[in-house]
């Protein structure tokens, strides 16, 4: 935490409302509670500003530097680790009014944003000129394009085609004190120099503000057929999991469910799933129509010999939405059940998977603690949920207890603390289980040219551990 952090006096506030107009500065109390949580923790801004335009973003970020005031930037919010979250008040910078498409090219097949752009909105508007920008996080419908860069964010389709990272061809980022850094462009392959656009990707608020993105984009699909596999054991489910890959068939979406999540889904939204089922995959396969067709036989045909129970299938887009209910329902109808949730996303190799999993479990009972697993299984992402109440101190140092022996045990098996919700406040106490002391001091090294005077997103990497973290569930 920078300790000659300035205050925010009424002059001072004046001055950042005369950059953004009365319209794009909050400081009622009211506002300030709607931008102090993601789904994860609160905490609470001084200050919300709404730029409109990228000057408007330098000129915040050089006077909140020549007064040392925090700035956390934020998209929709949607994040699972407290990464936009102000942990030493300042100022909250929602990018949400930046949010335009401002070319879709289909000979270069690159689409250019501002940051506050909704995903599943630039998907649809590349959809409609016959182009696909894959990257598709659970949060696609209210999740911002800036925030999926700041986590370098996954979702369902990183099987076969990778996270937001694998899309970016150009930023522009601008640095405290005002400065603008244009890094990369619009040409497909780029070796000029160090490769500052794919590192900032993931930097999660802490090197600047991203105020434009170009994304490189892809050929719509031609065809695009799905497929729920219900069966009785989650064994048999993780099974499958490795003999479709070991086959070499890359299906789009290999989403894997266990029985807890399917049954809080079926409790609300009554999905009519057998009593007996204990997991399910969600199986999406694209391209050529006639490889489709051929792969989901050969899919069926693999989980058929592989215990599944019940295989349901859908080529419409109607029929096939249908399908993905459960895994798009589930996590909502979780939380209605719940009183606080937290979604970890450990990462390890697909040949791993059970191992990982069968851990979870074992260490979720070893805490008398409530966990639900559903993961991007096809490449070794997976979300143990943990439901409990952290007002309980018992439950609270159970979960903190799992959490700990969790993190180190999914590193001895050679996987990662985060494949895809970033490290925020969440990870920042277990970063030393994975990056060498050197590649610590490189990064704080880095971290101090670009942002000399920490005020961009502090907080979060350091001495977010030694803090007490207030759950975003808790009213307080
Ligand atoms: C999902 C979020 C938790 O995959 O990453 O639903
Ligand atoms: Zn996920």
């Amino acid at each position: 935490m920078p300790s000659d952090t300035n205050k925010l006096t009424p002059r001072l506030v004046g001055e950042f409302r005369s950059i953004v107009g009365p319209e794009g500065c909050l400081d009622q109390p009211e506002d300030l509670r709607c931008y102090s949580y993601d789904l994860y923790a609160r905490g609470f801004p001084e200050l919300v500003l709404l730029p409109s335009d990228p000057d408007q973003v330098c000129r915040i970020l050089a006077l909140a530097d020549r007064h040392r005031i925090p700035v956390t930037p934020r998209g929709a919010g949607s994040s699972l680790t407290g990464g936009p979250v102000p942990l030493c008040g300042g100022i909250s910078l929602s990018m949400a009014r930046m949010n335009q498409i401002l070319e879709i090219n289909v000979v270069d097949r690159l689409g250019r944003v501002q940051p506050g752009v909704v995903t599943q909105d630039f998907q649809k508007a590349v959809a409609a000129r016959g182009l696909f920008y894959p990257p598709d996080p659970a949060s696609s419908p209210f999740c911002t394009l800036g925030g999926n860069v700041a986590t370098n964010a996954g979702g369902p389709r990183g099987v076969k085609y990778g996270v937001t990272r694998d899309y970016l061809l150009g930023l522009t980022l601008v640095l405290p004190g005002g400065r603008v850094l244009t890094t990369g462009g619009r040409s497909m392959k780029n070796v000029t120099g160090y490769d500052f656009t794919h590192f900032i990707c993931g930097s999660e608020g802490q090197l600047g503000v991203i105020s434009e993105i170009t994304f490189k984009l892809l050929p719509h699909p031609e065809c695009v057929h799905t497929v729920l596999v219900l069966y009785q054991n989650l064994a048999d489910a993780v099974g499958s999991v490795m003999q479709i890959l070991g086959a070499g068939i890359i299906p789009s979406t290999l989403e894997l469910m266990d029985d807890h999540f399917l049954k809080a889904v079926d409790r609300i939204y009554g999905l009519d799933f057998p009593a007996e089922i204990g997991a399910a995959l969600l199986i999406e396969v694209d391209g050529p129509e006639r490889t489709v067709i051929d792969q989901t036989a050969a899919i069926v045909r693999l989980v058929q010999a592989n215990g599944a129970r019940d295989v349901r299938r859908a080529e419409t887009s109607k029929d096939r939405e249908k399908l993905w209910e459960a895994r798009r329902f589930g996590t909502a109808a979780l939380v209605r059940q719940a009183r606080f949730l937290v979604t970890l996303d450990f990462s390890v190799p697909i040949s791993r998977i059970h191992e990982a999993v069968t851990t979870i479990h074992s260490v979720a009972r070893q805490q008398d603690l409530e966990v639900v697993i559903i993961g991007h299984a096809g490449d070794g992402n997976l979300h143990p949920m943990f439901i409990y109440d952290p007002t309980d101190d018992t439950q609270a140092a159970a979960f903190k207890a799992a959490e700990a022996t969790l993190c180190e045990a999914m590193i001895r098996i050679s996987g990662t603390l985060t494949g895809e919700h970033g490290v925020g406040i969440e990870k920042a106490a277990y970063l030393s289980l994975e990056k060498s002391s050197l590649e610590i001091e490189l990064s704080r090294q880095v971290k101090q040219v670009f942002d000399p005077n920490l005020i961009m997103n502090p907080g979060k990497c350091e001495w977010a551990q030694t803090q007490k973290i207030t759950p975003a569930f808790r009213i307080t």
